[in-house]
């Protein structure tokens, strides 16, 4: 089992949004801001360009020790040395991606019900991301938005992390954290940002703000 991952602010890649900005420049913007956990998620990048992204993202990463996650690819993912992958319902099967990587990897599941999520659990996965929670443009074929509520339900439901995913901005990034996500994952908010160091800690101290809130009220009864 990995150590104890931060996954308040989930970073994901999408090199379509970065505008004149490379994929590096925005992860080191970011990880200023305050990032925890950054996925490489390039749709449309061949297997090589993808591969040369990853360890020139990741020798960055490292420095911070940041993990990073890949999208889709158990592939790459293990000929990068990532630190895991993040698989959808459509990826490679969750068992069989377990059983390649052992115990040595971060597995990410997406998941839109409390029953996929608590399958991708009993499947090895060691954190759900949930959505879309709110209507994004980002991603065009997703399941329906789910609301922060089906966060909810489905931290009711398993032990591991639940990232909220799809929508979430500084707007409403409160209402995720609040329906009890261990964090947001966000592509457009930070990627396609103008200043994406200052977007990343204006969106990590609301989720500080709102976990010790949380705390507070669970110490309080
Ligand atoms: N999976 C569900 S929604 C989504 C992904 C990858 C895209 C989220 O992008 P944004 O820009 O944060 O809404
Ligand atoms: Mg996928």
């Amino acid at each position: 089992m990995p150590e104890a991952i931060d996954y308040s602010l989930y970073l994901i890649s999408d090199k379509r949004l970065s505008k004149e900005k490379t994929i590096l420049e925005v992860v080191k913007k970011a990880v200023h801001g305050g990032v925890t956990i950054v996925q490489l998620r390039e749709k449309s990048s061949s297997t090589k360009e993808f591969i040369l992204q990853a360890l020139c993202v990741k020798e960055f990463l490292n420095t911070h020790k940041i993990p990073l996650i890949i999208n889709d690819r158990v592939d790459v993912a293990m000929a990068v040395h990532a630190n895991g992958v993040h698989l959808g319902q459509n990826d490679m099967p969750l068992k069989m991606a377990r059983n390649i990587l052992k115990n040595s990897m971060i597995l990410g599941a997406s998941a839109h019900s409390v029953r996929e999520a608590i399958e991708a659990e009993a499947s090895g996965a060691d954190y759900i991301g949930v959505g879309p929670v709110f209507p994004t443009t980002t991603k065009k074929d997703t399941n329906p938005v789910c609301g922060p509520e089906e966060v909810l339900s489905i931290k009711k439901c398993v032990k591991i992390p639940v990232v909220g995913i799809g929508g979430i901005s500084k707007e409403n990034a409160h209402r995720v954290i609040k329906h009890g996500a261990d964090g947001i994952a966000v592509v457009s908010a930070i990627v396609a940002a103008n200043d994406p160091e200052k977007e990343a800690g204006i969106l990590k101290s609301i989720i500080d703000k709102e976990k010790t809130k949380l705390k507070q009220k669970y110490l309080t009864g």
